[in-house]
């Protein structure tokens, strides 16, 4: 009787419970195979060339990379063309083979891989038959990603010629995360590194990383947070290192490590961790040569010193040089490089903070040693939706400079808001700092080329968490390759990036992904409207930075507080940054400082950064300002609208899982976008005193709900 009962119970579990996760309609495509999930290509003639080369390919190398190769172009071959190539065979028209390896009919393949260094890769059509070659076997893997990604975007493969080498050498992601798997300033859930469980457990997921990394072609990781432990380098923290360094090398994939100064105070027990101190010198030098010993490829010290509360040379009355040179020392035998963070502003300082960075960095320049290079953010202030590019860009002839983007959208929305970053890696990039005239391009200065320099290099803060799908947003998966994509090559545009990624990771159908492209290229600038518009900055809530907070004013220091930024009164808003204000305008090059100092010639787009204007100010269309505010407010949330509107109308031509959970996320968005338009405008009319115009939809609450919004729990904070 008992068992008949179960028998029942489980009947009747098994046939209510199996329809109701149908309708749940979260089967398919969770995301976690990112822009690698190779989707059988549908085209027949398309599908039918790819064939003719992948059926039988000659792999002519042994090592790891080469074993990857092997599984991707597998991995390939089965998902794209629902085929198992045969590796080995004679009448293969897929040749894939390092320097090394080429054989003498091989050789024209020689002059092209003269000056494409280490990493470079050439792509080769002779007679029919497609070569592959490079220096090394990460060449391979790279040049291996790109034919692959070729097919993935169904382009044509005959009589292909191409020759490619990365713009910088040193392509990196920052982790801000902790050793508790907290990931400061992360939305997608913890960090993907468990540090409890290493060195034993090595998760798939550090593999799959590093696959998808290695396909984007960036090759260096820091795994911790900026705001570091000096537990990291201990010798057990170290082993735990050493077990990601050995899955990440076979994918060209080093392991840097973020330090904290006092280190040697902290496990040395020295009394002091003043750079000029010979004792200190040696713990550090014993130190890194301990990492060396378990990590042979180790690539270097990521630092952030004297910043927000963190230690330094400064401490000491000791430089930025000073203290980034002896570490450099240490690492000089081995060729590690340190990268010198140049978000710095100090507690004690009146200046303007966005002038900070430039004024401790630029008389030092020419005194950091030939291994060191300064991370620079984009911006002069904070990741903001907009900033204009850093005055430091150019400004240090002797110096490296290396950019950092965030890639994390701690300013712009967390994970829920669609906002692809790549429109505004490129206006940086693009931005001519016009130092030594006309063409003086930020990628110019971070490639090298500007001032000859030789390391070169460009660190994108992850947006990468333990969510099934990576990054929290599908659409924040498009961020982090377009880091990577831009990365390796900063000539690429945006757009063409964006197409792939669309390709790849959501659709091939042309209307689709029009639509799709559509949303991407403007989806940052919805966000710059509804948050920060005109040049508007630094207006987030405290702590956590969620939603608007244009009204905080009570922080321990000055310029902590968005009032600092916006400084609206009863007369206008914005920062004067011009001569007659704080003169950031004078960090920049004279034909930035004339433009940036009027604000007819300022780009509208920046108007509020430079200038302090009144509400009545007459914009070149003839509205005020504060009428052209509103506009903007509510343009952004129309944009969100819109995405929501196009995305509705993509069921059914995306995959159900992606489409459910991109779908919410517009609907978070467009909440949150009208809360930071109606909080923002409520405020700003508290001081303005003027009218919505009559185009602007009246907020449904008041100020004061908006300023009692309490967000105890929202995610990543520091
Ligand atoms: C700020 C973040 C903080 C970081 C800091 C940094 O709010 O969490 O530690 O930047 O870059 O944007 O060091």
């Amino acid at each position: 009787m008992k068992s008949v009962c179960f028998v029942f119970l489980l009947l009747s579990i098994l046939t209510v419970s199996h329809p109701a996760f149908a309708t749940l309609g979260f089967e398919g495509e969770d995301g976690y195979r990112l822009w690698l999930k190779y989707g059988p290509i549908t085209n027949t003639s398309a599908n039918k060339v790819y064939k003719s080369y992948l059926q039988h390919i000659k792999l002519r190398s042994q090592s790891k990379t080469a074993a990857i190769v092997q599984q991707e172009l597998r991995l390939a071959a089965t998902g794209l063309l629902n085929i198992q190539p045969n590796f080995g065979s004679i009448n293969s028209k897929l040749v894939i083979a390092p320097k090394a390896q080429l054989i003498a009919n091989e050789l024209w393949l020689l002059p092209y891989l003269n000056d494409i260094g280490d990493e470079g890769f050439v792509i080769k059509d002779k007679e029919g038959v497609i070569f592959i070659s490079a220096n090394s076997d990460i060449g391979l893997l790279y040049g291996t990603f790109h034919f692959i990604r070729l097919l993935q975007n169904m382009q044509p493969i005959e009589n292909l010629s191409i020759v490619q080498k990365p713009k910088v050498k040193l392509r990196m992601l920052n982790h801000w995360d902790d050793l508790n798997r907290h990931a400061e300033r992360g939305y997608a859930g913890q960090s993907i590194f468990d540090w409890h469980k290493l060195p034993d457990y090595k998760e798939q997921r550090y593999y799959d990383y590093a696959r998808a990394n290695a396909s984007i072609g960036i090759n260096g990781v820091v795994p911790i947070n900026v705001n570091s432990d000096s537990l990291i380098l201990t010798p057990k923290y170290l082993k735990k290192v050493k077990a990601l360094a050995d899955i990440f090398r076979p994918y060209g994939i080093k392991i840097y490590l973020s330090l904290k100064f006092s280190s040697p105070q902290q496990l040395g027990g020295l009394a002091t961790s003043d750079p000029l101190n010979k004792e200190v010198q040696q713990w550090w030098q014993q130190k890194t040569n301990q990492i060396y010993s378990l990590i042979p490829d180790f690539g270097g010290y990521l630092v952030k010193a004297n910043s927000e509360g963190q230690p330094g040379p400064g401490d000491y009355g000791r430089t930025h040089a000073q203290g980034a040179n002896m570490l450099a020392k240490t690492l000089q035998g081995f060729g590690g490089v340190v990268l010198w963070r140049a978000f710095v502003y100090n507690q004690n300082s009146n200046t303007e903070r966005s002038l900070q960075a430039y004024n401790e960095f630029v008389p030092l320049d020419g005194k950091f040693a030939q291994n060191v290079s300064i991370q620079v953010k984009n911006g002069p202030i904070d990741f903001q939706p907009r900033e204009p590019f850093s005055p430091l860009f150019g400004a240090t002839p002797e110096t490296s400079l290396a950019m950092e983007f965030q890639i994390t959208q701690e300013y712009l929305g967390f994970s829920t808001h669609l906002a692809y970053l790549g429109t505004m890696y490129k206006e940086t990039l693009m931005a001519d700092t016009h130092v030594l005239g006309k063409g003086s391009t930020v990628s110019k200065v971070i490639d090298g080329s500007l001032h000859n320099n030789s390391l070169t290099a460009m660190a994108g803060v992850a947006n990468i968490g333990s969510d099934r799908n990576w990054t929290g947003h599908i659409f924040g998966q498009a961020n982090w390759y377009v880091f990577g994509r831009l990365a390796w090559d900063h000539e690429l545009t945006a757009e063409d990036i964006a197409k792939e990624w669309i390709a790849m990771t959501l659709t091939t159908k042309g209307s689709a992904s029009a639509k799709i492209l559509s949303m991407m290229m403007h989806s940052r600038e919805y966000v710059v409207d509804y948050m920060t518009p005109l040049g508007l900055h630094h207006l987030m809530d405290t702590g956590h930075h969620f939603g608007p907070g244009p009204w905080v004013n009570n922080l321990g220091r000055d310029d902590w507080n968005p009032t600092y930024y916006h400084r609206a009164d009863a007369k206008g808003i914005g920062l004067n940054r011009t001569s007659s204000g704080t003169n950031g305008v004078s960090q920049y090059a004279r034909y930035w400082q004339k433009r940036f100092s009027d604000p007819s010639t300022t780009p509208q787009e920046l108007l509020l950064w430079f200038h302090h204007l009144d509400w009545d100010y007459l914009m070149p269309n003839g509205i005020t300002l504060w009428q052209a505010l509103a506009h903007h407010y509510d343009k952004g949330v129309a944009g969100v609208a819109q995405m929501q509107a196009t995305w509705s109308s993509l069921q059914g031509e995306i995959e159900p899982n992606q489409f459910k959970q991109v779908a919410m996320s517009l609907s978070i968005q467009l909440k949150e976008a009208k809360w930071w338009r109606d909080a923002c405008m409520l405020y700003f009319q508290s001081i303005s005193k003027r009218p919505f115009p009559e185009s602007f939809e009246p907020p449904k609450q008041n100020l004061e709900y908006f300023r009692s919004l309490q967000h105890p729990y929202a995610p990543g904070q520091g």
